[in-house]
């Protein structure tokens, strides 16, 4: 055991999701031992005394529901979550699809729903006595994690996939004060290196392997359904390392299990067609995913190729009858000029995926048009501003008088 702060490890546990090995909330293990699968926190929901009223007297935000998550000491928190839920007026009356909602996770302190992640995470670090945190990451889980260690007063290491991160996300990595060194390689190989980095040397891993952060995202699912007074019909995530789509799965299980709500939402997965192992293992029916050795995206945030939470997030797409599906990256970029123009949104590529696969289902026919769907936009349109400089025609620029601006006006 590290030395640290008293730790209360009673309420909950960490046990496999594949062999079910059980494990102490306070051992430092990322995946099982025994067959090494993936890890999630249990609680035990039929003890926990959970007033629902209580949660609506708290903000909104990730601490609203704290007797669901394992921090037990004060939170490391920069006030994440709380997010604005929108309705998509416009691009919904395109579609035919009158209840369409975002989640924009962009309002979050760092940018991204990454934060939820790293409130939790880095507050467990804390807890748990470690002295060092570290990620892979194809930028934003970098810029939270660098600012949530800031706050937490603790050094933190970062690796990324050299000239495939975004520039406003390498800008936060840096300015927080962490350790950005990239990698001549992909983010996958990033992941093994900080991995075994972790393991060898006692940083504490807060990549989404790490169960505790999952905890912090799942909040994304509690906050709908408070917002929308009730369960959606479908939720829609982009996929990445599939650790998202996983922890608001469990969540709603969660909330499931306690009787606060009645059914799940149709959990739908949605990948850019360069780099699609879930939709492929989805399509195909397959057991488990196979690797993209050479994942491609102009949304390099979800440049991944071998996710992974791939187990959890074919779990949650098959049991809640969910989808998956792909979209190019000009549908990409046309979502992110439609959530911008049409809604007043600006998120970036990545997160525009989530919405665009739901025009890509609507245009396949797999859509019922009554559904109520919440597409999580991930991040803000500020992270990768060279994306958008590309796709818009520069200011243009005139002499300092009002004859050159009235016909720069009208040409
Ligand atoms: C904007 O920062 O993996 O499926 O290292 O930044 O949970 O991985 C980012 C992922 C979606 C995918 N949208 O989420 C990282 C990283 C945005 C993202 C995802 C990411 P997961």
């Amino acid at each position: 055991m590290p030395v640290g702060r008293p730790f209360i490890s009673c309420m909950y546990r960490l046990v496999c999701v594949h062999c079910a090995a059980v494990y102490p909330a306070d051992q430092i293990i990322y995946t099982c031992s025994r067959c090494g699968h993936l890890l999630a926190v249990e609680y035990p929901l039929d003890e926990l005394s959970i007033d629902r009223s209580r949660w609506r007297r708290r903000p909104l935000s990730v601490w609203r529901y704290r007797e669901l998550l394992p921090v037990t000491g004060e939170p490391v928190t920069l006030q994440e979550g709380g997010t604005p839920l929108y309705h998509l007026k416009r691009i919904g009356e395109e579609l035919g699809l009158p209840h369409l909602y975002a989640k924009h996770e962009g309002m979050n302190p760092s940018g991204s729903f990454k934060d939820r992640g790293m409130t939790v995470g880095v507050s467990m670090a804390v807890e748990l006595g470690m002295t060092q945190v570290a990620c892979a990451s194809t930028g934003n889980t970098s810029a939270s994690l660098a600012q949530y260690a800031a706050k937490a007063g603790m050094p933190a290491v970062v690796l990324l996939p050299a000239g495939k991160v975004a520039l406003g996300k390498i800008a936060q990595a840096l300015m927080h004060g962490a350790k950005v060194i990239s990698i001549r390689g992909n983010f996958d190989r990033a992941l093994e290196m900080v991995h075994e980095l972790c393991l060898s040397h006692g940083l504490y891993l807060l990549n989404s392997v790490n169960p505790y952060r999952l905890e912090g995202q799942k909040t994304i699912g509690f906050e709908v359904v408070d917002q929308l007074g009730q369960v959606p019909d479908r939720f829609v995530l982009p996929v990445g390392n599939a650790g998202n789509i996983s922890a608001v799965h469990k969540g709603l299980n969660e909330l499931l299990a306690l009787g606060f709500i009645d059914r799940l939402p149709m959990m739908t997965g949605v990948q850019a067609a360069g780099s699609a192992p879930i939709v492929r293992a989805v399509r195909e029916d397959l057991p488990a995913v196979i690797p993209e050795l050479s994942p491609e995206t102009i949304a390099t945030a979800i440049r991944i190729g071998a996710p992974v939470n791939a187990e959890k997030a074919l779990v949650a797409i098959r049991a809640t009858g969910g989808t998956a599906t792909t979209v190019t990256d000009a549908e990409i970029l046309a979502m992110q000029r439609d959530l911008a123009r049409k809604e007043g949104i600006g998120v970036e590529p990545a997160s525009a995926a989530s919405v665009a696969g739901i025009r890509r289902l609507v245009e396949d026919g797999q859509i019922d048009r009554n559904e109520r769907i919440v597409c999580v936009v991930t991040g803000h349109l500020l992270k990768d501003p060279e994306t958008v400089i590309a796709q818009c025609a520069p200011p243009c620029e005139i002499d300092a008088d009002l004859s050159s601006l009235l016909s720069a006006l009208s040409s």
